[in-house]
């Protein structure tokens, strides 16, 4: 079905989108990524403003890959596998430090990749959580297992302040707006393995290509 902005929308459609993103043989369609990373901005705006620096930084995140799509070399930037190739080959990315190419689309993926990990955790946390358990303490167990050890002190802190305001549980999964407790878990039973499989062919693709430390 069809969502907009203003329309409520339901996250199990955001997480579709990453199936969409794997072909055939298993290469990650960019379009398709940047998608699902659009659907998850806008479900992390419905959350509240205390959430926009990092849905800013998202943002900014995602359309720099949206202009090399778009733009003349946007042939080479269909698959993640196929960007690597082209910005390697060619020169276009800084290795050890930043330079002439500070928003290379390998760079600025690597982000967007470091936070679809700590995603894949939180969801699958959130999947085997009961009724008791605190989204915010969730989302910070699956913080500092993946995301902070990118991030300065200063980020942590106010990732970590944001994270206290998170909805509770159940006005969490009203919000996907799935359905009940039960359909939610069910989806997530279905989105964690998706999002874990394009996490892994890009990690796998990065270490080969040793590039998981891009400045
Ligand atoms: C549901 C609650 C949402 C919690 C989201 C957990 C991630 C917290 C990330 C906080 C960091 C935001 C501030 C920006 C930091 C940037 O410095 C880094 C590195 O980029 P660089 O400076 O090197 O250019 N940016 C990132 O690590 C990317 C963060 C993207 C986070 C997207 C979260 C999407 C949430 C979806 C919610 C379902």
């Amino acid at each position: 079905s069809v969502t907009s902005d203003d329309q409520k929308f339901c996250l199990k459609e955001v997480l579709d989108t990453f199936r969409l993103c794997l072909s055939e043989n298993k290469e990650v369609y960019l379009e398709h990524y940047v998608a699902g990373w659009r659907g998850l901005v806008r479900f992390l705006n419905t959350l509240g403003s205390v959430f926009g620096f990092i849905s800013k930084d998202a943002v900014s995140k995602i359309q720099i890959l949206v202009s090399l799509l778009k733009g003349e070399d946007g042939s080479h930037y269909s698959t993640i596998q196929s960007m690597v190739k082209y910005e390697l080959e060619n020169q276009l990315v800084d290795l050890t430090k930043s330079g002439a190419h500070p928003t290379s689309g390998c760079r600025t993926l690597l982000r967007l990749h470091r936070a679809l990990r700590w995603l894949e955790l939180f969801l699958d946390s959130l999947r085997t959580s009961t009724e008791d358990s605190k989204t915010s303490v969730l989302c910070s167990v699956a913080y500092n297992e993946s995301l902070a050890k990118f991030h300065s002190w200063v980020v942590r802190k106010a990732a970590g302040m944001a994270f206290c305001l998170l909805p509770g549980r159940q006005d969490f999964f009203d919000i996907m707006n799935v359905g009940t407790p039960e359909q939610v878990v069910a989806m997530l039973g279905e989105a964690v393995p998706l999002i874990s499989e394009v996490y892994q062919i890009t990690e796998d693709l990065y270490a080969q290509h040793n590039i998981l430390d891009l400045p």
